[in-house]
């Protein structure tokens, strides 16, 4: 999803956004093909949904209906001829609906309403909303065939991993897309630990200033690094800014740490059987929910005696594959046509219509360095041989283990008054209609941080043959800090070659293919965070989830660790406090961070290696 802030509303990937993209496209309206209208559907409780149903205009035959469920607006939802321009082809109705307390629905919007519990005094939650409106649709929609599929990126993703926990019985395939799944863990508020201050600030100010977003920010830099160091303290938040007026926000400050309250949104807990066909997409460079689609798959996994549970990962942002004019160039010759022609509709085809079931891989996924598909029959691959990168004296990254008269470790000072921007400066407002580089960060060369003394960068010799990996990446770090708490940053990066015949500006390009951060804190649980002891080597597990990326001959690998990622990610004080969300001032400290490299004390990413074909 797209955010323009301009006119304050939240549009649907092409079939609105074309409009505005120079030299895009034109989409036709639905109307040319479908009838549509407006209905309040009825929920359980009586609260009334507002529903756009398109019925095609020509069509003998009954056909099946494809929902989007969506908290963004479906005024300006023109699909149809845009993003699900191959499934109009095959044939389908399609209905689009405002979420609870959005938009023209009427009721209350909860942010990522967990799902009821059993003593709940709450009537519904978005598992009942997405049943009610199926049972009507299958009653109320002219010329259906009694079979609805259900698909949508992002928070209509989470909308529609919901429809498949005890799902209508008329809802035979879904497609959750970058679905939401866990905002503490690894998705859209939290990662780790680490609190995404730009996006959490944006997104929940956004969403709860006003029902339909027309309050605009209250950011007056062009550059919001300078905005978020300005604030300080994130206790400001709410004294100069939110006023107890966004309860998202609230929520973030009286609950740090993965406690009940995020336990209990934690869509992957939910997910205890595959009920229907799920096929669940992501991007590999996904700047919002890369995490949620891994999640959901793995959970689902665990339960798929029948073989209905399959991943899709490709080279692209949040959302890319609906839209080719999000098109990362980098990673991504241009696969969204192919896709949505060669996965999507013929996946929906095979349950919704009578046509050839599909051979779908179990996982197929892109595999950017080698600019191919690839498909695995179980993922993370059971074969495969598993190897670490050692960090190593001298800036050396090998998969051989230190040795044992080398240099003992690298070190940096982390100041959280300086701290690393997570991409280029200027940077701007996540979803400014302005301008705005926030969907391809995760992609954006990283020499705009070389030679800064507040990170830490090991590389490997060039390679002599291409080299796969496949599955989990994990980073072992043995680490010290002169502080009571640290944040810890690791990127995984595939370095082109200095001189790229045919492709120019690619010329020592560095790509990262794997990142991520974790607040020291969590080190040993994520309900119970404990202070580090200062100058002790420990241990901690930096997740970096799970890749399939080819590191061509003559490429390098580099291993980059930093302590900040500004704004993206709050500052960690780095003295000891409670509750981050309440620290002051003169909690925030600069501090020395060490990376140990011996061979008792080795820190490592591991990652499993596969032929490269
Ligand atoms: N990433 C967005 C979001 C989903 C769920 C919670 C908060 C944010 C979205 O694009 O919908």
């Amino acid at each position: 999803m797209r955010r323009n802030a301009a006119r304050g509303v939240l549009i649907a990937l092409v079939g609105a956004a074309s409009s505005s993209l120079a030299g895009a496209q034109l989409v036709p309206a639905d109307e040319t093909t479908h009838n549509c209208r407006f209905v309040m559907v009825p929920m359980r409780d009586g609260v009334k949904l507002n529903t756009k149903v398109c019925e095609a205009k020509n069509s003998a035959a009954p056909l099946p209906i494809i929902l989007g469920r969506t908290p963004y607006g479906i005024n300006e939802w023109r699909a149809i001829h845009g993003e699900y321009r191959f499934l109009a082809a095959d044939g389908y109705q399609f209905v689009y609906q405002d979420s609870r307390g959005r938009h023209k629905s009427e009721g209350t919007f909860l942010m990522n309403a967990p799902l009821r519990a059993p003593n709940d005094a709450r009537t519904w939650d978005e598992s009942t909303d997405a049943y009610d409106t199926v049972d009507w649709l299958v009653k109320h929609v002219a010329n259906n065939n009694g079979r609805v599929g259900v698909l949508g990126v992002s928070y209509p993703g989470f909308l529609t991993t919901m429809a498949g926990i005890n799902p209508h019985p008329a809802v035979k395939v879904i497609s959750p897309q970058a679905p939401m799944t866990d905002t503490w863990l690894g998705d859209d508020f939290f990662h780790q630990g680490a609190f995404r201050l730009s996006y959490g600030f944006e997104y929940a100010g956004d969403m709860e200033l006003s029902a339909n977003s027309s309050v605009p920010l209250p950011i007056g830099n062009w550059d919001t690094y300078d905005f978020y160091l300005n604030l300080g303290s994130l206790a400001n938040v709410e004294a100069k800014y939110f006023k107890g007026k966004v309860p998202t926000w609230t929520a973030f400050a009286a609950h740090p740490t993965y406690d009940a309250y995020w336990q209990a949104r934690a869509v992957q807990r939910q997910l205890v059987k595959v009920t229907i066909p799920t096929l669940t997409v992501g991007g590999w460079w996904d700047q919002e929910d890369r995490w949620g689609a891994l999640a959901t798959y793995k959970a689902l996994e665990r339960s798929d005696a029948g073989n209905k549970n399959f991943l899709v990962m490709g080279p692209w942002n949040h959302g890319g594959w609906r839209n080719a004019a999000k098109r990362m160039e980098v990673v991504d010759p241009g696969t969204s046509e192919e896709y949505l022609r060669d996965i999507e509709a013929p996946f929906f085809a095979s349950y919704l219509k009578d046509t050839k079931a599909v051979a779908q891989p179990e996982a197929k996924l892109y595999d950017a360095g080698a600019r191919t598909w690839r498909s695995y029959d179980s993922w993370p691959p059971k074969a495969g041989v598993q190897k670490s990168l050692y960090v190593r004296a001298a800036g050396l990254l090998s998969f051989d283990p230190p040795a044992a008269a080398e240099t003992a470790f690298d070190q940096y000072i982390s100041d959280p008054a300086r701290p690393v921007p997570y991409r280029a400066r200027p940077i701007e407002q996540t979803y400014d209609s302005r301008g705005s580089r926030w969907s391809d960060w995760e992609t954006e060369d990283q020499r705009f941080v070389d030679g800064r003394p507040d990170l830490l960068t090991w590389k490997t010799e060039p390679l002599a043959a291409d080299l796969t990996i496949a599955g989990d990446v994990i980073a072992k770090l043995v680490a010290a800090t002169t502080g009571r708490d640290a944040d810890w940053v690791v990127k995984l990066i595939d370095v082109f070659p200095d001189s790229v015949p045919g492709n120019w500006k690619r010329g020592g390009y560095e790509l990262m293919v794997a990142h991520e951060i974790m607040r020291g804190r969590y080190r040993k649980s994520f309900t119970n965070p404990e202070p580090i002891q200062p100058n002790v080597p420990t241990e901690f597990t930096v997740d970096l989830h799970q890749q399939s990326h080819t590191f061509r001959k003559g490429h390098r690998i580099m291993v980059q660790i930093q302590s900040t990622w500004f704004p993206a990610y709050d500052r960690n004080p780095q003295s000891w406090v409670t509750n981050i969300f309440q620290a002051k001032a003169v909690d925030f400290q600069a501090k020395t961070h060490r990376i140990w490299h011996t061979s008792s004390k080795a820190s490592r990413v591991d990652l499993t290696i596969v032929p490269s074909r």
